[in-house]
Protein backbone atom coordinates (compact mmCIF):
# COMPACT_ATOMS: atom_id res chain seq x y z
CA UNK A 1 0.00 0.00 0.00
CA UNK A 2 1.84 2.91 -0.66
CA UNK A 3 1.34 5.64 1.72
CA UNK A 4 3.89 8.12 1.06
CA UNK A 5 2.74 11.74 0.73
CA UNK A 6 4.63 12.69 -2.17
CA UNK A 7 8.54 12.33 -3.06
CA UNK A 8 9.05 16.11 -3.19
CA UNK A 9 6.75 16.60 0.44
CA UNK A 10 8.74 17.06 3.71
CA UNK A 11 7.58 14.85 6.31
CA UNK A 12 5.21 15.95 9.02
CA UNK A 13 6.92 17.20 11.72
CA UNK A 14 8.82 15.02 14.57
CA UNK A 15 6.62 16.32 17.57
CA UNK A 16 2.83 15.45 15.41
CA UNK A 17 0.98 13.45 17.48
CA UNK A 18 -1.12 10.84 15.88
CA UNK A 19 -3.07 8.02 18.24
CA UNK A 20 -6.63 6.64 18.44
CA UNK A 21 -9.47 7.99 20.67
CA UNK A 22 -11.92 6.51 22.86
CA UNK A 23 -14.00 7.82 26.15
CA UNK A 24 -14.22 6.19 29.35
CA UNK A 25 -17.75 5.39 29.37
CA UNK A 26 -17.80 3.50 25.65
CA UNK A 27 -14.79 1.33 27.08
CA UNK A 28 -14.41 1.09 30.85
CA UNK A 29 -17.29 -1.01 31.99
CA UNK A 30 -16.82 -2.23 35.35
CA UNK A 31 -19.28 0.21 36.65
CA UNK A 32 -19.96 -0.57 40.20
CA UNK A 33 -15.81 -1.04 40.73
CA UNK A 34 -13.45 0.82 42.51
CA UNK A 35 -15.86 3.40 44.35
CA UNK A 36 -16.96 4.24 41.38
CA UNK A 37 -20.50 6.67 41.78
CA UNK A 38 -23.36 6.30 39.24
CA UNK A 39 -22.98 8.17 35.81
CA UNK A 40 -26.20 9.58 33.90
CA UNK A 41 -25.39 7.11 31.38
CA UNK A 42 -25.44 3.83 33.40
CA UNK A 43 -29.07 3.69 33.84
CA UNK A 44 -29.96 5.84 30.71
CA UNK A 45 -28.47 2.98 28.70
CA UNK A 46 -29.79 -0.10 30.27
CA UNK A 47 -33.40 1.58 30.19
CA UNK A 48 -35.24 -0.72 27.62
CA UNK A 49 -35.33 1.52 24.15
CA UNK A 50 -32.64 3.74 24.59
CA UNK A 51 -30.06 2.06 22.90
CA UNK A 52 -30.77 0.24 19.67
CA UNK A 53 -29.97 -3.41 20.45
CA UNK A 54 -30.70 -2.91 23.97
CA UNK A 55 -26.63 -2.64 24.59
CA UNK A 56 -25.56 -0.82 28.00
CA UNK A 57 -22.05 0.35 29.47
CA UNK A 58 -21.71 -2.46 32.09
CA UNK A 59 -18.73 -4.49 30.55
CA UNK A 60 -18.10 -2.56 26.94
CA UNK A 61 -14.83 -3.61 26.04
CA UNK A 62 -13.92 -4.23 29.96
CA UNK A 63 -10.72 -1.94 29.45
CA UNK A 64 -10.95 -0.93 33.17
CA UNK A 65 -9.33 -4.26 33.72
CA UNK A 66 -8.03 -4.91 30.60
CA UNK A 67 -5.89 -2.03 30.34
CA UNK A 68 -2.51 -3.27 29.94
CA UNK A 69 -3.80 -4.74 26.73
CA UNK A 70 -5.15 -1.38 25.05
CA UNK A 71 -1.70 -0.27 25.88
CA UNK A 72 0.04 -2.98 24.16
CA UNK A 73 -2.41 -2.59 21.03
CA UNK A 74 -1.52 1.31 21.36
CA UNK A 75 2.31 0.59 21.26
CA UNK A 76 2.03 -2.25 18.35
CA UNK A 77 0.14 0.74 15.79
CA UNK A 78 3.40 2.89 16.74
CA UNK A 79 1.19 5.28 18.40
CA UNK A 80 2.77 9.15 19.45
CA UNK A 81 -0.11 9.84 21.45
CA UNK A 82 -3.71 8.48 23.24
CA UNK A 83 -6.40 10.46 23.87
CA UNK A 84 -8.89 8.69 26.82
CA UNK A 85 -11.24 10.42 29.08
CA UNK A 86 -11.63 10.34 32.68
CA UNK A 87 -14.69 9.07 34.69
CA UNK A 88 -15.82 11.74 36.83
CA UNK A 89 -17.98 9.63 38.73
CA UNK A 90 -14.61 7.23 39.77
CA UNK A 91 -12.37 10.90 40.59
CA UNK A 92 -15.59 12.08 43.03
CA UNK A 93 -18.50 9.37 42.69
CA UNK A 94 -20.61 12.01 43.78
CA UNK A 95 -19.41 14.52 41.97
CA UNK A 96 -19.70 17.90 44.02
CA UNK A 97 -17.41 20.27 45.13
CA UNK A 98 -17.73 18.95 48.87
CA UNK A 99 -18.13 15.60 48.22
CA UNK A 100 -15.21 13.15 49.02
CA UNK A 101 -12.58 12.60 46.09
CA UNK A 102 -11.71 8.50 45.42
CA UNK A 103 -8.44 7.82 46.19
CA UNK A 104 -9.03 4.13 43.91
CA UNK A 105 -10.31 6.10 40.60
CA UNK A 106 -7.32 8.60 41.02
CA UNK A 107 -4.76 5.86 41.85
CA UNK A 108 -6.33 3.96 38.61
CA UNK A 109 -5.84 6.56 35.86
CA UNK A 110 -2.36 7.66 37.53
CA UNK A 111 -1.06 3.79 36.60
CA UNK A 112 -2.57 4.04 33.69
CA UNK A 113 -0.70 7.37 32.70
CA UNK A 114 2.59 6.29 33.73
CA UNK A 115 2.17 2.95 31.77
CA UNK A 116 1.23 5.07 28.53
CA UNK A 117 4.49 7.58 29.36
CA UNK A 118 6.90 4.08 29.85
CA UNK A 119 5.41 2.96 26.29
CA UNK A 120 6.67 6.24 24.41
CA UNK A 121 2.91 7.63 24.22
CA UNK A 122 1.63 10.96 25.27
CA UNK A 123 -1.51 10.63 27.28
CA UNK A 124 -4.24 13.44 25.66
CA UNK A 125 -6.70 13.82 27.77
CA UNK A 126 -10.58 14.69 27.96
CA UNK A 127 -12.26 15.94 31.33
CA UNK A 128 -15.99 14.82 30.28
CA UNK A 129 -17.25 12.70 27.61
CA UNK A 130 -21.32 12.84 28.77
CA UNK A 131 -20.88 10.95 31.93
CA UNK A 132 -21.66 13.16 34.24
CA UNK A 133 -22.21 11.83 37.88
CA UNK A 134 -25.97 10.94 38.35
CA UNK A 135 -25.76 12.31 41.85
CA UNK A 136 -25.48 16.18 40.04
CA UNK A 137 -28.04 15.60 37.73
CA UNK A 138 -30.48 14.22 40.77
CA UNK A 139 -29.01 17.44 43.98
CA UNK A 140 -29.94 19.77 40.84
CA UNK A 141 -30.61 19.25 36.79
CA UNK A 142 -26.61 18.73 35.90
CA UNK A 143 -25.72 21.19 33.13
CA UNK A 144 -29.11 23.03 33.41
CA UNK A 145 -28.15 24.33 36.70
CA UNK A 146 -25.69 27.05 37.04
CA UNK A 147 -24.43 25.44 39.93
CA UNK A 148 -22.14 22.71 37.79
CA UNK A 149 -19.66 25.41 36.87
CA UNK A 150 -18.31 25.08 40.52
CA UNK A 151 -18.40 21.86 40.98
CA UNK A 152 -17.33 20.67 37.60
CA UNK A 153 -14.65 23.33 38.26
CA UNK A 154 -13.53 21.47 41.23
CA UNK A 155 -13.38 18.21 39.44
CA UNK A 156 -10.83 19.61 37.00
CA UNK A 157 -9.09 20.76 39.36
CA UNK A 158 -8.28 17.50 41.45
CA UNK A 159 -7.66 16.31 38.04
CA UNK A 160 -4.86 19.33 37.38
CA UNK A 161 -3.10 18.45 40.43
CA UNK A 162 -3.21 14.63 40.82
CA UNK A 163 -2.32 14.50 37.02
CA UNK A 164 -0.91 17.14 35.47
CA UNK A 165 2.53 16.41 36.16
CA UNK A 166 2.44 13.85 34.17
CA UNK A 167 -0.08 15.41 31.51
CA UNK A 168 0.13 17.89 29.44
CA UNK A 169 -2.19 17.50 27.24
CA UNK A 170 -6.07 18.82 28.06
CA UNK A 171 -9.32 18.66 27.03
CA UNK A 172 -12.14 19.97 28.85
CA UNK A 173 -15.54 18.01 27.62
CA UNK A 174 -15.99 16.38 24.51
CA UNK A 175 -18.56 17.91 21.75
CA UNK A 176 -20.76 20.22 23.98
CA UNK A 177 -23.15 20.72 20.66
CA UNK A 178 -23.93 16.74 21.62
CA UNK A 179 -24.93 17.18 25.63
CA UNK A 180 -26.91 20.00 24.94
CA UNK A 181 -28.58 19.07 22.15
CA UNK A 182 -28.71 15.28 22.22
CA UNK A 183 -28.95 14.67 25.71
CA UNK A 184 -31.30 17.78 26.46
CA UNK A 185 -33.00 18.65 23.15
CA UNK A 186 -33.82 15.48 21.15
CA UNK A 187 -33.41 13.62 24.17
CA UNK A 188 -31.51 10.35 22.55
CA UNK A 189 -28.59 10.38 24.56
CA UNK A 190 -28.54 10.94 28.91
CA UNK A 191 -30.03 12.65 30.39
CA UNK A 192 -32.84 12.22 27.70
CA UNK A 193 -34.60 15.06 28.44
CA UNK A 194 -37.04 16.25 25.43
CA UNK A 195 -40.36 18.06 25.07
CA UNK A 196 -41.20 15.22 23.04
CA UNK A 197 -43.38 13.27 25.75
CA UNK A 198 -43.33 10.13 23.46
CA UNK A 199 -40.08 10.00 24.62
CA UNK A 200 -39.04 11.75 27.97
CA UNK A 201 -41.61 12.91 30.80
CA UNK A 202 -40.01 16.11 31.37
CA UNK A 203 -37.45 19.03 29.11
CA UNK A 204 -37.97 22.20 27.06
CA UNK A 205 -36.49 21.30 23.80
CA UNK A 206 -36.83 25.00 23.04
CA UNK A 207 -34.69 26.70 26.13
CA UNK A 208 -33.03 23.92 27.44
CA UNK A 209 -30.27 22.99 25.35
CA UNK A 210 -29.62 26.76 24.53
CA UNK A 211 -28.72 27.02 28.80
CA UNK A 212 -27.31 23.86 28.87
CA UNK A 213 -24.84 25.46 26.29
CA UNK A 214 -24.18 28.37 28.44
CA UNK A 215 -22.78 26.70 31.23
CA UNK A 216 -21.03 24.37 29.75
CA UNK A 217 -19.09 26.93 27.92
CA UNK A 218 -18.97 28.83 31.07
CA UNK A 219 -17.31 25.84 33.60
CA UNK A 220 -14.95 24.96 30.57
CA UNK A 221 -13.62 28.48 31.04
CA UNK A 222 -13.57 28.73 35.00
CA UNK A 223 -11.75 25.47 34.66
CA UNK A 224 -9.54 26.74 32.44
CA UNK A 225 -8.90 30.18 34.56
CA UNK A 226 -7.89 28.06 37.39
CA UNK A 227 -5.17 26.03 35.51
CA UNK A 228 -3.64 28.70 33.73
CA UNK A 229 -3.77 30.18 37.08
CA UNK A 230 -2.71 27.57 39.94
CA UNK A 231 -1.28 25.05 37.54
CA UNK A 232 -0.03 26.04 34.17
CA UNK A 233 2.80 28.16 35.25
CA UNK A 234 4.13 25.11 36.63
CA UNK A 235 2.71 22.60 34.91
CA UNK A 236 3.27 23.34 31.35
CA UNK A 237 0.65 22.06 29.56
CA UNK A 238 -2.14 23.14 27.09
CA UNK A 239 -5.72 23.10 27.18
CA UNK A 240 -8.88 23.31 25.06
CA UNK A 241 -12.39 21.70 24.63
CA UNK A 242 -13.40 19.25 21.55
CA UNK A 243 -15.97 20.62 19.41
CA UNK A 244 -17.65 18.71 17.07
CA UNK A 245 -18.29 20.37 13.45
CA UNK A 246 -18.97 19.03 10.05
CA UNK A 247 -18.30 21.00 6.86
CA UNK A 248 -21.44 22.54 5.66
CA UNK A 249 -21.59 22.84 1.75
CA UNK A 250 -24.15 25.05 -0.17
CA UNK A 251 -26.03 22.03 -1.75
CA UNK A 252 -26.18 24.62 -4.91
CA UNK A 253 -24.44 28.05 -5.36
CA UNK A 254 -26.93 30.43 -4.96
CA UNK A 255 -26.92 32.82 -2.02
CA UNK A 256 -29.75 31.17 0.29
CA UNK A 257 -27.70 27.84 0.37
CA UNK A 258 -24.16 30.35 0.75
CA UNK A 259 -25.79 31.33 3.74
CA UNK A 260 -27.64 28.51 5.02
CA UNK A 261 -24.10 26.60 5.06
CA UNK A 262 -22.58 29.67 7.16
CA UNK A 263 -25.68 28.95 9.71
CA UNK A 264 -25.17 25.21 10.03
CA UNK A 265 -21.36 26.20 10.55
CA UNK A 266 -22.60 28.73 12.84
CA UNK A 267 -24.43 26.27 15.34
CA UNK A 268 -22.89 23.70 14.81
CA UNK A 269 -19.16 25.16 16.08
CA UNK A 270 -19.49 29.29 16.01
CA UNK A 271 -22.24 28.29 19.22
CA UNK A 272 -19.20 27.53 21.20
CA UNK A 273 -15.93 28.17 19.41
CA UNK A 274 -16.98 31.97 18.29
CA UNK A 275 -17.29 32.47 22.65
CA UNK A 276 -14.38 30.90 23.02
CA UNK A 277 -11.96 32.14 20.48
CA UNK A 278 -13.96 35.43 19.29
CA UNK A 279 -15.47 36.46 22.57
CA UNK A 280 -19.13 36.62 21.68
CA UNK A 281 -22.46 33.99 20.06
CA UNK A 282 -22.18 34.10 16.47
CA UNK A 283 -24.97 36.91 15.02
CA UNK A 284 -27.38 34.47 13.61
CA UNK A 285 -27.94 32.33 17.00
CA UNK A 286 -28.44 35.43 18.89
CA UNK A 287 -31.46 36.65 16.23
CA UNK A 288 -32.75 32.65 15.91
CA UNK A 289 -33.10 32.16 19.41
CA UNK A 290 -33.65 35.95 20.53
CA UNK A 291 -33.92 36.10 24.59
CA UNK A 292 -33.74 31.92 24.68
CA UNK A 293 -30.07 32.44 24.15
CA UNK A 294 -28.63 33.11 27.88
CA UNK A 295 -26.21 36.59 28.24
CA UNK A 296 -23.07 36.63 29.92
CA UNK A 297 -21.69 38.74 31.84
CA UNK A 298 -18.70 41.51 31.52
CA UNK A 299 -16.94 39.75 33.52
CA UNK A 300 -17.78 36.05 32.42
CA UNK A 301 -16.95 37.05 28.82
CA UNK A 302 -13.62 38.16 30.21
CA UNK A 303 -13.01 34.40 31.19
CA UNK A 304 -14.93 32.86 28.36
CA UNK A 305 -13.16 34.70 25.64
CA UNK A 306 -9.76 32.92 24.85
CA UNK A 307 -9.94 30.52 26.68
CA UNK A 308 -8.37 27.57 24.49
CA UNK A 309 -4.88 27.43 23.88
CA UNK A 310 -5.94 25.40 20.71
CA UNK A 311 -8.42 24.51 18.68
CA UNK A 312 -9.44 20.71 19.10
CA UNK A 313 -11.43 19.52 15.67
CA UNK A 314 -13.81 16.35 16.24
CA UNK A 315 -15.33 16.17 12.10
CA UNK A 316 -16.44 13.26 10.22
CA UNK A 317 -18.29 14.11 7.63
CA UNK A 318 -19.55 16.88 4.89
CA UNK A 319 -23.22 17.95 4.57
CA UNK A 320 -25.06 19.37 1.77
CA UNK A 321 -27.03 22.38 3.52
CA UNK A 322 -30.30 23.86 1.78
CA UNK A 323 -32.10 26.97 3.07
CA UNK A 324 -35.34 26.71 4.43
CA UNK A 325 -34.99 24.13 7.00
CA UNK A 326 -37.08 24.42 10.53
CA UNK A 327 -34.77 22.30 12.98
CA UNK A 328 -33.06 25.23 14.90
CA UNK A 329 -30.71 22.49 16.43
CA UNK A 330 -29.29 22.70 12.64
CA UNK A 331 -29.69 26.07 11.91
CA UNK A 332 -32.42 26.29 10.32
CA UNK A 333 -30.90 23.93 7.43
CA UNK A 334 -31.78 21.23 5.50
CA UNK A 335 -28.93 18.26 5.34
CA UNK A 336 -28.44 15.96 2.64
CA UNK A 337 -26.03 13.63 1.34
CA UNK A 338 -27.78 13.72 -2.43
CA UNK A 339 -26.20 15.99 -4.79
CA UNK A 340 -28.82 17.93 -6.73
CA UNK A 341 -27.86 15.63 -9.76
CA UNK A 342 -28.93 12.62 -7.83
CA UNK A 343 -25.55 11.39 -6.52
CA UNK A 344 -24.68 10.66 -3.46
CA UNK A 345 -21.50 12.86 -2.01
CA UNK A 346 -19.19 9.84 -0.95
CA UNK A 347 -19.29 6.63 0.37
CA UNK A 348 -22.05 5.25 3.00
CA UNK A 349 -21.25 4.62 6.54
CA UNK A 350 -23.59 2.52 8.87
CA UNK A 351 -24.68 5.84 10.39
CA UNK A 352 -27.35 8.33 8.33
CA UNK A 353 -25.19 11.02 9.47
CA UNK A 354 -21.86 9.97 7.95
CA UNK A 355 -20.31 9.63 4.21
CA UNK A 356 -16.96 9.55 3.26
CA UNK A 357 -15.96 13.28 1.56
CA UNK A 358 -12.08 14.10 2.42
CA UNK A 359 -12.10 17.59 0.33
CA UNK A 360 -14.81 18.78 2.73
CA UNK A 361 -12.49 17.93 5.84
CA UNK A 362 -9.90 20.17 3.92
CA UNK A 363 -11.77 22.77 3.58
CA UNK A 364 -12.95 22.93 7.36
CA UNK A 365 -9.59 23.05 8.52
CA UNK A 366 -8.57 25.76 6.38
CA UNK A 367 -12.18 27.61 7.96
CA UNK A 368 -11.05 26.97 11.33
CA UNK A 369 -7.63 28.16 10.51
CA UNK A 370 -8.83 31.01 9.31
CA UNK A 371 -11.37 32.47 11.72
CA UNK A 372 -9.82 31.04 15.07
CA UNK A 373 -6.29 31.25 14.59
CA UNK A 374 -4.65 28.48 16.33
CA UNK A 375 -2.74 25.36 15.71
CA UNK A 376 -5.47 22.82 15.25
CA UNK A 377 -5.36 19.17 16.44
CA UNK A 378 -7.72 16.31 15.45
CA UNK A 379 -8.89 15.06 18.10
CA UNK A 380 -11.39 12.57 16.36
CA UNK A 381 -12.11 11.41 12.79
CA UNK A 382 -13.82 8.07 11.92
CA UNK A 383 -15.92 5.86 10.17
CA UNK A 384 -18.66 2.67 10.89
CA UNK A 385 -18.65 0.72 7.84
CA UNK A 386 -21.85 -0.23 6.40
CA UNK A 387 -23.62 -3.57 7.75
CA UNK A 388 -19.70 -4.28 9.48
CA UNK A 389 -22.06 -5.61 12.54
CA UNK A 390 -23.58 -8.49 10.60
CA UNK A 391 -20.39 -9.75 8.80
CA UNK A 392 -18.00 -12.54 10.17
CA UNK A 393 -15.48 -11.16 12.13
CA UNK A 394 -12.49 -12.54 9.27
CA UNK A 395 -14.84 -10.37 6.88
CA UNK A 396 -14.92 -7.28 9.34
CA UNK A 397 -11.55 -7.06 9.68
CA UNK A 398 -11.09 -6.34 5.57
CA UNK A 399 -12.68 -2.64 6.42
CA UNK A 400 -12.08 -1.48 3.24
CA UNK A 401 -14.10 1.60 3.10
CA UNK A 402 -12.60 2.44 6.75
CA UNK A 403 -9.60 2.13 4.91
CA UNK A 404 -10.34 4.31 2.07
CA UNK A 405 -11.55 7.13 4.58
CA UNK A 406 -8.57 7.43 6.22
CA UNK A 407 -6.87 7.50 3.38
CA UNK A 408 -8.53 10.56 2.21
CA UNK A 409 -8.67 12.40 5.36
CA UNK A 410 -4.73 12.19 6.31
CA UNK A 411 -4.13 13.26 2.71
CA UNK A 412 -6.43 15.95 3.35
CA UNK A 413 -4.61 16.65 6.33
CA UNK A 414 -1.42 16.37 4.27
CA UNK A 415 -2.62 19.01 1.83
CA UNK A 416 -4.24 21.42 4.54
CA UNK A 417 -0.83 21.33 5.62
CA UNK A 418 1.85 21.25 3.52
CA UNK A 419 -0.01 22.99 0.05
CA UNK A 420 -2.18 25.34 2.40
CA UNK A 421 -0.03 26.54 5.32
CA UNK A 422 -2.61 25.15 7.85
CA UNK A 423 -1.34 24.12 11.11
CA UNK A 424 -1.96 20.87 12.23
CA UNK A 425 -0.65 19.59 14.96
CA UNK A 426 -2.38 16.22 15.96
CA UNK A 427 -4.81 13.07 13.94
CA UNK A 428 -6.63 10.89 16.75
CA UNK A 429 -8.98 8.37 14.26
CA UNK A 430 -11.68 7.48 16.21
CA UNK A 431 -11.47 4.75 17.80
CA UNK A 432 -9.04 2.07 19.32
CA UNK A 433 -11.54 -0.54 19.71
CA UNK A 434 -15.26 -1.24 18.82
CA UNK A 435 -16.72 -0.10 21.61
CA UNK A 436 -20.35 0.90 23.22
CA UNK A 437 -21.67 3.08 20.49
CA UNK A 438 -24.07 5.47 22.51
CA UNK A 439 -27.70 5.32 21.22
CA UNK A 440 -26.35 2.60 18.95
CA UNK A 441 -25.21 0.46 21.58
CA UNK A 442 -22.91 -1.78 19.91
CA UNK A 443 -24.82 -2.62 16.19
CA UNK A 444 -22.55 0.18 14.98
CA UNK A 445 -18.75 -0.49 15.02
CA UNK A 446 -16.27 2.93 14.91
CA UNK A 447 -12.96 0.17 15.44
CA UNK A 448 -9.86 0.30 13.64
CA UNK A 449 -9.47 -2.74 16.07
CA UNK A 450 -12.34 -5.21 16.30
CA UNK A 451 -13.44 -6.84 19.25
CA UNK A 452 -15.34 -10.05 19.67
CA UNK A 453 -17.31 -9.09 22.56
CA UNK A 454 -18.01 -12.67 23.43
CA UNK A 455 -14.17 -13.00 24.21
CA UNK A 456 -12.84 -9.38 24.30
CA UNK A 457 -9.96 -10.08 22.51
CA UNK A 458 -9.10 -7.37 20.07
CA UNK A 459 -8.02 -7.89 16.30
CA UNK A 460 -6.26 -5.57 14.04
CA UNK A 461 -8.36 -4.51 11.27
CA UNK A 462 -6.65 -3.16 7.87
CA UNK A 463 -7.59 0.14 8.71
CA UNK A 464 -5.85 0.30 12.02
CA UNK A 465 -2.62 -1.03 9.26
CA UNK A 466 -3.35 1.04 7.37
CA UNK A 467 -2.55 4.31 9.70
CA UNK A 468 0.00 2.54 11.48
CA UNK A 469 1.81 2.51 8.13
CA UNK A 470 0.80 5.58 7.10
CA UNK A 471 2.24 7.78 10.38
CA UNK A 472 5.39 5.43 10.35
CA UNK A 473 5.91 6.52 6.93
CA UNK A 474 5.36 10.50 6.81
CA UNK A 475 6.49 11.25 10.40
CA UNK A 476 9.83 12.59 10.05
CA UNK A 477 12.11 10.91 13.25
CA UNK A 478 15.93 10.97 14.25
CA UNK A 479 16.22 8.49 11.58
CA UNK A 480 14.96 10.31 8.74
C1 LIG B 1 -18.39 11.42 18.30
O1 LIG B 1 -19.54 12.16 18.05
C2 LIG B 1 -18.28 11.13 19.77
O2 LIG B 1 -17.36 12.00 20.39
C3 LIG B 1 -17.91 9.70 20.08
O3 LIG B 1 -18.10 9.45 21.44
C4 LIG B 1 -18.70 8.78 19.18
O4 LIG B 1 -18.51 7.44 19.52
C5 LIG B 1 -18.27 9.02 17.76
O5 LIG B 1 -18.39 10.36 17.42
C6 LIG B 1 -19.02 8.21 16.72
O6 LIG B 1 -20.38 8.53 16.70
O7 LIG B 1 -27.78 14.72 12.30
O8 LIG B 1 -28.08 16.83 13.41
O9 LIG B 1 -28.35 14.78 14.65
C7 LIG B 1 -19.84 12.30 16.70
C8 LIG B 1 -20.37 13.62 16.38
C9 LIG B 1 -22.26 14.94 16.09
C10 LIG B 1 -22.12 12.87 14.96
C11 LIG B 1 -23.71 15.00 15.81
C12 LIG B 1 -23.59 12.88 14.70
C13 LIG B 1 -25.48 14.19 14.36
C14 LIG B 1 -25.96 15.52 13.91
N1 LIG B 1 -21.79 13.58 16.17
N2 LIG B 1 -24.04 14.24 14.60
S1 LIG B 1 -27.65 15.47 13.55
Amino acid sequence: VPTALSPLAAKLPKDFLWGFATAAFQIEGSTDVDGRGKSIWDDFSRQPGKTRDGGNGDVATDSYKLWKEDIALLKSYGVTSYRFSIAWARIIPLGGRNDPVNPKGIEHYSKFIDALLAAGIVPFVTLYHWDLPQALYDRYGGWLNREIVEDYKNYAKVCFRAFGDRVKHWLTMNEPWCVAILGHGRGVFAPGRSSDRNRSPEGDSSTEPWIVGHNLILSHAYAVKAYREEFQPSQRGIVSIALNGDWAMPYEDTPANVEAAQHALDVFIGWYADPVYLGHYPEFMREMLGERLPVFTTEELAVVKGSADFYAMNTYTTNLCKAGGSDEFRGRVEYTFTRPDGTQLGTESHCFWLQTYPPGFRQLLNYAYKRYRLPIYVTETGFAVKDENSLTMEEALHDHDRVEYFRGMSAAAVAAIVEDGVDVRAFFPWSLLDNFEWADGYSTRFGATYVDFATQKRYPKDSAKFLAKFFKDNIASDLS
